[in-house]
């Protein structure tokens, strides 16, 4: 609890500092950019002095913070120069990583992966990226990978996150794309916080959302396992246990259907499917819901009346539902609970994913997550086609599918997969089921493609590229309310690392596809993508370069040079769902643009606590930290402020386990095992622990001590979106 209060009161000091910086005296220059970090996309200026980048401060015109930041914004340049950036190439000698230049370091990827394709084809090689590199950047390597590699072989860490709302949004809509815009959060009287914590991890949005409670005295209604900071001053939580978003779900559709609350008007004329959902949520009255989630009957029947008599209504929803093996069911619900309210599509209304990185709807615009750039369906010959004839290509070299990182671990395993380019993302910390990851890792010819080093992944690199990041580099990032913005270059990278987009150019220069690469910059780049998505829901052909320096982001679709961008999808009731414009696969194509409503069983979580696992395992995050802390760990400031890894404990599972506040516990899982420092705070049930994901084994590679949370999930997926269930796991603790 202590920790809460604690956070808090930095966030009161800090989080809503009007536009002040902690650093930035006598700078020679403020450069407008946008936040790297997470998928709000703060408007900052970064202060430059001396080449340095020495302060970060909130934009004040930008629309989305109104010149505010919150903690990790406003440190955000002291990761920039810090001592253990990565400035030369390396490459494998032995068991040592040894400095190289950067021909011979490329030469060597490119040798292997020649070697590779001749011996194996395409599907010898791989790729798997970050989500917080530059829309260009995720372009270039997805037109090498599927216009010249030809490769199936090719996801982003977006899997570990979006990765279910997209598939929910495709099976609902026909096309991926948030709905709803952050004015909504500002007006809208009720918002429901749906597995998702802003008030830690999109701090800028929790805090439009607190001034909506304020001026407008918007409810707030939450469900999560946890007593987080949203829940604590809350309306109403609903403390549903971990894994059971969908009887949840299918509770509150219950009752607003049976007590009438739908709209029966929007219900006929805009969607299909209605009369399947509600046959099976009909076998989910409070009662059993209340048996199968925890969450007491009567709280379920006011959380539905209070989002069914409120007159608008926002969903935001995070990796609470993203994370698990019932994801997109899980969307496709709470989708249905916008519908069949009418609540979508109009000011104040939307089913609204919270995207995590910076940058990761931009990957999903690409062709990331296995679509094609434009949001097109792979699996559409027309749509392959258009690519294809964009590209100058052969269509059937574009793969008709792309394998996700689990089934590419898989390929590893198998022996298929020789070659692996990771660039900026740490799997070796951030995937589940860590003993395999590492073993596959070792396995396989490993390039890595990093800004710091040491950083655990690299620990497996046979060839270690140093690459720029944020602030070191032009481009665009669209942010969750599909707002692009242009992310400007403040100052040079360190020593000779050179920034993504160059490194992949110059990696297909070397496989010979040179050609298909061509640009000279990023912003050609853009305006070739851009092209591809003419016509399509996300059109972007209207933005450029210049109109995002002039008048700051742009909100996608925008059709036309003179387009002011669009807040909202869907406003008529018409969906993407019409064959041709549908991202997805034929079962839910409508030949009117319905929305489709989907009736879904409920699986259980596939492992549940028993008498040798008794506790409920749940992971995620902190305010203070970023990820794997390859950043935020380098920063002093928010490293003091949460130095250690920990599990959280109800104090009542402590007192039986004889554990105390501090003390070093093993968490073990089926999987492994880590050791972590106790916290015991009445913020998670009995029954049930949390442990943040942050925490890896930078220092020796092979530590005596392990704690990253990874080591203890398990790599079971969502059948639609791939996604693994992060989220919930059957684990014990021990005294050590
Ligand atoms: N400070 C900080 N901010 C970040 C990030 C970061 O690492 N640090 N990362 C960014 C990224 S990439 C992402 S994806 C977002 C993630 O942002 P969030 O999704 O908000 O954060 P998490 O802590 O992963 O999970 C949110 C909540 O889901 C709850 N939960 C767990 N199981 C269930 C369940 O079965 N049902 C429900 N309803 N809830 C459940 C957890 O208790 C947790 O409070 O944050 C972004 N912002
Ligand atoms: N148990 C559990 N596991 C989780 C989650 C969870 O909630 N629980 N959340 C999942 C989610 S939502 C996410 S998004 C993932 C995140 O997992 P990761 O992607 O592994 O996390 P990051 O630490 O952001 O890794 C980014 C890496 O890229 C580097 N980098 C940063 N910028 C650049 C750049 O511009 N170029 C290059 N080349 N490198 C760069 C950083 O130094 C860092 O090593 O973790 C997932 N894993
Ligand atoms: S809310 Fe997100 S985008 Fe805004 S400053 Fe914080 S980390 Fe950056
Ligand atoms: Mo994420």
């Amino acid at each position: 609890m202590g920790t809460i209060l604690l956070r808090r009161s930095i966030q009161d000091l800090l989080g809503d500092d009007p536009g002040k910086s902690l650093g930035g005296a006598g700078v020679d220059r403020w450069v407008s950019s946008v936040c790297g970090y997470c998928g709000t996309g703060c408007g900052v200026l970064v202060g430059v002095k001396d080449g340095q980048a020495v302060a970060v401060r909130g934009n004040p015109a930008h629309p989305t913070n109104q010149g505010k930041l919150c903690l990790k914004g406003i440190y955000q340049w002291k990761a920039l120069h810090h001592p253990e950036r990565a400035t030369r190439p390396m490459v494998r000698r032995g068991t040592e990583l040894r400095e190289a230049g950067w021909p011979a370091a490329m030469e060597e990827v490119a040798s292997h992966m020649r070697a590779a394709l001749a011996e194996g084809g395409p599907d010898a090689v791989g790729i798997y990226h970050g989500g917080q590199l530059l829309l260009e950047e995720y372009y270039a390597l997805h037109k090498l990978a599927k216009g010249f590699l030809g490769t199936p072989n090719i996801d982003a860490n977006t899997r570990l996150c979006m990765a279910s709302a997209v598939a929910g949004y495709v099976r609902t809509f026909g096309s991926d794309g948030p709905p709803g815009c952050y004015e909504d959060l500002d007006t809208s009287h009720l918002v429901f916080l749906f597995g998702s914590n802003p008030a830690e991890m999109h701090p800028q949005l929790w805090r439009r959302i607190l001034r909506n409670r304020q001026k407008n005295a918007a409810g707030l209604v939450v469900a999560d396992p946890r007593l987080t900071l949203p829940a604590r001053v809350a309306d109403l939580h609903l403390k549903l246990r971990c894994g059971t978003n969908i009887p949840l779900l299918y509770g509150l559709l219950h009752v607003l259907i049976s007590e009438g609350m739908t709209d029966q008007g929007y219900i006929q004329r805009f969607t299909d499917g209605f009369s399947d959902l509600a046959r099976e949520a009909a076998q989910y009255p409070p009662e059993r819901v209340a048996g199968l989630t925890g969450v007491p009957a009567g709280q379920v029947v006011e959380a539905a009346r209070l989002f069914g008599t409120s007159p608008t209504a926002v969903t935001l929803f995070c990796q609470g539902v993203n994370q698990s093996v019932q994801a997109t069911d899980a969307v496709t619900l709470i989708n249905a609970l916008h519908l069949v309210t009418g609540k979508v599509g109009r000011p104040g209304c939307a089913p609204f994913s919270l995207t995590g990185q910076a940058s990761s709807l931009s990957m999903r615009e690409v062709g990331g997550g296995g679509s094609l750039p434009g949001f097109r369906n792979p699996a559409n010959p027309a749509h392959r086609e258009q690519v294809a004839r964009a590209w100058g290509v052969e269509v059937n070299l574009l793969p008709a599918f792309t394998r996700d990182i689990t089934a590419m671990l898989e390929e590893i395993e198998a022996g298929r997969l020789q070659v692996l380019w990771v660039i900026g993302t740490n799997p070796a910390v951030s995937l589940p089921h860590q003993e395999r990851v590492r073993r596959l890792l070792d396995r396989v010819f490993l390039v890595v493609q990093d800004v710091y080093y040491p950083v655990e992944t690299a620990a497996f690199a046979d060839v270690f590229l140093p690459g720029a990041q944020w602030g070191e580099k032009t481009g665009t990032m669209a942010n969750s309310e599909r707002r692009v913005n242009l992310v400007v270059r403040a100052v040079n990278p360190p020593g000779e690392a050179r920034d993504d987009l160059s490194i992949i150019r110059e990696l297909a220069h070397r496989l010979g596809a040179g050609n298909l690469l061509p640009w000279r910059g990023a912003e050609e780049v853009f305006n070739e993508f851009k092209d591809l998505t003419r016509g399509r829901p996300n059109d972007m052909s209207g933005i450029s370069y210049q109109r995002l320096a002039t008048v700051g982001g742009l909100q996608w679709p925008c059709p036309a040079g003179d387009h002011p961008g669009t807040p909202r999808l869907y406003t008529g009731g018409r969906f993407a769902t019409a064959e041709g414009t549908a991202q997805g696969f034929g079962d839910f194509n409508h030949p009117e643009g319905k929305a489709r409503l989907w009736a879904v069983p409920y699986d259980p979580p596939p492992e549940a606590p028993d008498a040798r696992y008794p506790f409920w395992l749940n992971t995620g995050r902190v305010i203070e930290h970023y990820h794997t802390r390859t950043k935020t760990g380098r920063v002093p400031e928010l490293n003091r402020l949460a130095p250690e890894a920990f599990v959280e404990l109800h104090p009542a599972d402590a007192a039986r386990l004889e554990i105390a506040q501090g003390e070093l516990v093993r968490v073990v899982s089926r999987r492994g095992q880590i050791e972590v420092t106790a916290r015991i705070t009445e913020g998670v049930s009995p029954g049930e622990v949390f442990v943040p994901f942050h925490f890896g084994e930078p220092e020796p590679v092979a530590p005596k001590r392990c704690r990253a949370a990874n080591h203890l999930t398990a790599a079971v997926t969502d059948r639609f979106s791939a996604q693994p269930l992060l989220k919930v796991a059957a684990c014990r603790l021990e005294k050590t």
